[in-house]
């Protein structure tokens, strides 16, 4: 069987690597439609060879869609989605708004793929952050994972396409001037700006009324619902940095029982599409220009804490884009397409 696909949000950062991915995995296409706003119609992306219209997003574009992947922004989905459902399509939403809905499966493949069974047409695909925090934490449940410790290092491509101009942008300003004059980092809509080349953000996307940011609840709520542990505790701080792509995350997990490095580097070898790159005397350990461009996630720096044998410390990192957003997004369709 062959499937017609469209792509909300193809001119994205990670709309296009969507299509890209698709193209690479030789998905079982009958058509893609490739969907934005109105400012990109007229565009046109290659696929297999040929240059495809992108095309202006109404309701009437998921008529005769088989699955519809979406990347672009919460509150198109929340327009879409339904609009799509309603004509038979099956969306998988790389955005927040459907992900804590407790009718909508939200999934990373190597971690939960059982949810897909039952949908209602909506699933979930997880932030970015979080789907290559699983891919790790899941490797080593079987030890009872109890309390997750949480620093990110992002990449601005997560805030979209326009933040990796934007911090070009101010690396060549810089150059050139010696001045940065930030105007979206760390988020567009807020009154202050900083600059993100050559320093470090604690904020991504907006604080919340309990000091914590968006983003850092997302690593908190997802994580209980894909991990289906509701008590996990999570005390997480996302910081930006500027690297363009890759997400990179120091971790420390507290288990129910001592866990040695040698185990859980031979729990993290077994699992599914996770690379360990762990020789610290050969200065190997992951960083993000190393996932840059991969699907799988890299785990390194794996070591004990020095004042508790329960608690293990790693660094993980992912491209944000790929694995955080388009890959994930896609093997989340594959897994669909078998069980069609
Ligand atoms: P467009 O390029 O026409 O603005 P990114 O995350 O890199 O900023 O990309 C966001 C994606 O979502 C783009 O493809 C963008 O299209 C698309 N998009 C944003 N708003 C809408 C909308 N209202 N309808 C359809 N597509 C949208
Ligand atoms: C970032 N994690 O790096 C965000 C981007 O919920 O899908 C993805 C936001 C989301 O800024």
């Amino acid at each position: 069987a062959s499937y017609r696909i469209a792509v909300l949000g193809a001119t994205g950062a990670v709309g296009r690597r969507m299509v890209e991915t698709l193209e690479r995995r030789n998905f079982p296409i009958e058509s893609l439609k490739l969907l934005a706003s109105e400012r990109s119609a007229g565009q046109t992306i290659a696929f297999r060879g040929e240059q495809l219209p992108v095309e202006r997003a109404t309701a009437d574009s998921f008529e005769g869609i088989d699955i519809a992947l979406f990347s672009a922004g919460a509150t198109t989905s929340q327009i879409f989605a339904p609009e799509a459902v309603k004509r038979g399509a099956v969306v998988v939403d790389n955005s927040s708004a459907y992900r804590m809905d407790p009718n909508v499966p939200l999934v990373v493949p190597e971690v939960n793929p059982h949810t897909l069974d039952d949908h209602q047409g909506i699933i979930a695909n997880p932030n970015c952050s979080t789907i290559q925090l699983m891919v790790a934490l899941h490797a080593l449940r079987e030890f009872g994972l109890e309390h997750v410790t949480i620093s990110t290092y992002q990449a601005v491509s997560g805030m979209g396409q326009k933040a990796v101009d934007a911090l070009r942008e101010e690396v060549a300003a810089w150059q050139a001037t010696g001045t940065i004059a930030s105007t979206i980092f760390p988020l567009a809509s807020q009154d202050a700006h900083y600059p993100q080349a050559f320093n470090v953000l604690p904020q991504c996307d907006i604080f919340l009324d309990n000091g914590y940011t968006k983003e850092e609840m997302k690593l908190v709520n997802e994580s209980r619902k894909i991990l289906e542990l509701p008590d996990l505790k999570v005390s997480p701080t996302a910081v930006r940095v500027p690297v363009l792509y890759g997400h990179a995350e120091s971790v420390a997990v507290r288990f129910a029982t001592p866990v040695t490095p040698d185990i859980a580097r031979a729990r993290f070898a077994q699992a599914e599409n996770l690379v360990v790159v762990d020789e610290p005397s050969a200065a190997k350990y992951p960083h993000p220009q190393m996932a840059e461009g991969t699907g799988d996630t890299f785990v390194g720096r794996i070591r004990q804490d020095l004042a508790d044998p329960h608690t293990l410390l790693f660094f993980v990192v992912a491209d944000n884009l790929l694995k955080g957003a388009a890959w994930n997004a896609v093997q989340i369709a594959e897994e669909l397409v078998k069980r069609a």
